[in-house]
């Protein structure tokens, strides 16, 4: 039976799996907002003349933040479509032990990612991070799709 629209922590184990799993990567998300500021400050690399008063020479580009905002701007490719089809998928009644596996693999796969694009890692250590996360929000949405009707 497809889980109820009102969902809390305390009656939907499945649920509680899902917020718990999306609280972390969209944590893990944020925490690049302020390593690219990290980054900016310590190398001087400005995006907006107003960020560094009289030092037009600190508006520039670095590869090292660019890493950064790459990687961030991977993972807001990622995390926003595993927040909604996870969502979805909850409401699709999966078991615990399915559901879990599906977030769990899904936040390892973008922490591999992260770890890969900032250290670097050599490939295909990154494409495999981001593979593996496209696999599980493909098949969560394959699965509400198929509880649906078209
Ligand atoms: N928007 C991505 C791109 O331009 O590369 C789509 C493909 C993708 O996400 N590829 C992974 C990646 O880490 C694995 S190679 N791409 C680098 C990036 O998004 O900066």
């Amino acid at each position: 039976m497809a889980a109820s629209i009102f969902l809390s922590f305390s009656d939907n184990p499945v649920f509680k799996q899902y917020a718990t799993y999306a609280a972390v990567v969209t944590l893990k998300m944020m925490f690049l907002s302020a390593w690219t500021a990290k980054h900016r400050i310590s190398q001087r690399v400005f995006i907006n003349s107003e960020d560094t008063p009289g030092k037009p020479q600190y508006v520039r580009r670095d590869d090292s933040v660019e890493r950064v905002r790459r990687c961030h701007r991977n993972d807001l490719e990622n995390i926003p479509p595993f927040l909604v089809l996870g969502l979805l998928y909850v409401l699709t009644g999966p078991s615990v032990s399915a559901a879990s596996w599906h977030f769990r693999i899904f936040a390892a796969s973008r922490f591999l990612h992260t770890v890969a694009y900032l250290t670097p890692l050599p490939q295909p250590s990154r494409a495999l991070g981001f593979t593996v996360g496209l696999i599980i929000n493909v098949s969560m949405a394959v699965q509400v799709i198929m509880s649906g009707q078209l």
